[in-house]
């Protein structure tokens, strides 16, 4: 009904506005197809990709070389091993750890109040060190086993861990 009132600019404005909005569609249109059509070739590439196996073994490759191989396998050293020292005749407590990838055991029981030598094997790469806070040595190991001579511990849990702070292990003293 209004649209019986429509004067002649109304009607050049309506005629430019059509054209305007087929522009825009036409515009549109034609991005969504440059869109689709690069859907189109990321697609195939989405393919071996969504093949996430080949994706997550690169991935989980890759997050085992950076740095230190060694310290990528230290899923090994968060499964714990225990190991207990043996006090021999003199009275004193002794434990060898072996430090190949992770510590083994990476769970040492020591009695407290009791002289203790924890005894690193020698390493290298990312155990080439091994450090503790709690108790306070670092020591390198890449010139040999290295005995760590700790007084009698009172009971608790003391950390330690590689010089890189990525392979773990404790030391329980009960
Ligand atoms: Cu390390």
């Amino acid at each position: 009904m209004t649209m019986t009132k429509t004067t002649g600019a109304d009607a050049v404005f309506i005629r430019y506005a059509v054209i305007a909005l087929l522009v825009l569609v036409a515009f549109f249109a034609s991005y969504r197809f440059a869109l689709a059509a690069r859907g189109d070739a990321v697609t195939p590439g989405t393919g071996p990709v969504a093949a996430s196996p080949a994706g997550a073994t690169g991935a989980a490759s890759a997050s085992d070389s950076p740095a230190c191989a060694c310290c990528g396998g230290g899923s090994g050293s968060s499964t714990p091993v225990e190991g207990a020292a043996e006090v021999d005749a003199d009275g004193v407590q002794r434990i060898t750890v072996s430090t190949d990838g992770s510590y083994d055991p990476n769970v040492i029981k020591l009695a407290a109040g009791v002289p203790a030598e924890i005894t690193f094997n020698a390493a290298s790469g990312c155990m080439a060190q091994v450090m503790s806070k709690d108790l306070g040595f670092f020591e390198d190991l890449s010139s040999g086993d290295k005995t760590i001579k700790l007084d009698g511990l009172a009971a608790g849990t003391y950390e330690f861990s590689c010089g890189m702070q990525m392979v773990f292990g404790q030391i329980v003293v009960e």
